[in-house]
């Protein structure tokens, strides 16, 4: 895609390269990203800058971000389709991110559910940049004017205070941003962890146990699964308080398209450990082209280089009109 097609709508989305991707990022978020790119103008990024909120080893980081891109091409988004990048190669998220966060509220960013979260998990390192995350995450979409933005639940509040800060921009400065809208899967937009299914499956959770990577190989992936906690019941059945079993039940559905009947009926009769290797081995057939590809990718390092300098210099080539049009409207001086 070298420019945007006018009367196709635009969809940007990112995830941030913390570690290989969990079955939680893919089936409510990226495993959805490839089939809308004949449809829409599709932005996707690995979002590095978001990235640095957590505490990191430079070099590991460094290999993280080409990995999670060429993970990104091998989960089906293509580079002559979309615009697939690197957030930090385009200067325009951090210039309208200063922006922008002149137009939000102390109050507003306090109430986020992430910010206490992360805050409590890493008390040691409660920085600037973990408060302010939703800004940058409203300047990625807002720069781009995304008609819609394909998420997991865990990411609502977000998109919300993003909807939040252009309608306020709109009024004050006159109409300049598109309202972006959440596009969110019906089944799979909260993945539970394995180990604990109360909580959500994160990638940087400290237990292996509790996700599954999407490079995990068969048997550690069946393997996790036969371990993931579930209740001392023995029927598969989709109900309250079976909170692993939902989980396992939402996954087997993601994966197979079956209905939770159709998953109760045939698995009648049978305990959940007939169930959990189930859904292991389906899992585990369903990412192994994904392992594949990935492999290959990672040899071709000039092939991914081309990519995401290409990439990269598309989005500027639309955001950058974005910020000219921003800088103008907050009255900065023209320099040309
Ligand atoms: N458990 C989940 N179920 C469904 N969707 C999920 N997403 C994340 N976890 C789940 C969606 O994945 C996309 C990319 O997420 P991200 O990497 O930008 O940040 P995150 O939401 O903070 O994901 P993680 O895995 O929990 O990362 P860490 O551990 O680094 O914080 C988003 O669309 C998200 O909704």
């Amino acid at each position: 895609m070298s420019e945007a097609n006018e009367s196709k709508k635009m969809i940007f989305s990112g995830i941030q390269p913390t570690g290989v991707f969990t079955l939680g990022n893919y089936l409510g978020a990226v495993r959805n990203w490839a089939p809308l790119q004949d449809e829409y103008n599709c932005i996707y990024s690995i979002v590095d800058m978001h990235a640095l909120t957590v505490k990191r080893d430079p070099i590991a980081f460094r290999q993280k971000t080409l990995e999670s891109y060429a993970l990104l091409l091998a989960c089906g988004i293509d580079p002559e389709k979309s615009i697939v990048f690197i957030q930090s190669h385009n200067p325009s998220h951090a210039q309208l991110n200063w922006i922008l966060a002149c137009s939000t509220q102390f109050g507003e960013l306090s109430r986020m559910t992430q910010f206490k979260d992360k805050s409590k998990k890493h008390p040691d390192d409660v920085n600037a940049g973990l408060f302010t995350y939703p800004v940058l995450m409203a300047a990625d979409i807002l720069t781009y004017n995304a008609d819609l933005v394909p998420i997991g639940q865990d990411q609502k509040q977000h998109l919300e205070l993003a909807r939040n800060i252009a309608v306020r921009f709109n009024q004050r400065f006159g109409e300049t941003f598109v309202v972006p809208e959440p596009y969110i899967p019906k089944v799979g937009a909260a993945i539970k962890s394995l180990q604990d299914p109360t909580k959500k499956m994160s990638k940087s959770d400290d237990n292996p146990n509790a996700c599954v990577y999407i490079l995990d190989d068969k048997d550690t992936i069946i393997r996790k699964f036969k371990r993931a906690v579930t209740d001392s019941d023995t029927v598969v059945k989709f109900a309250d308080g079976k909170d692993g079993i939902n989980n396992l039940m939402t996954i087997y559905s993601c994966v197979t398209g079956k209905t939770m009947d159709e998953i109760e009926s045939e698995f009648a009769g049978k305990g959940y450990g007939d169930f959990k290797i189930a859904v292991g081995e389906s899992v585990a057939d369903s990412l192994k082209p994904i392992r594949d590809d990935f492999n290959r990718l990672m040899s071709d390092k000039a092939y991914l280089k081309e990519c995401y300098t290409q990439g990269a210099q598309r989005a500027f080539r639309i955001s950058n009109k974005l910020v000219t049009k921003v800088s103008r409207r907050v009255g900065f001086v023209d320099v040309r």
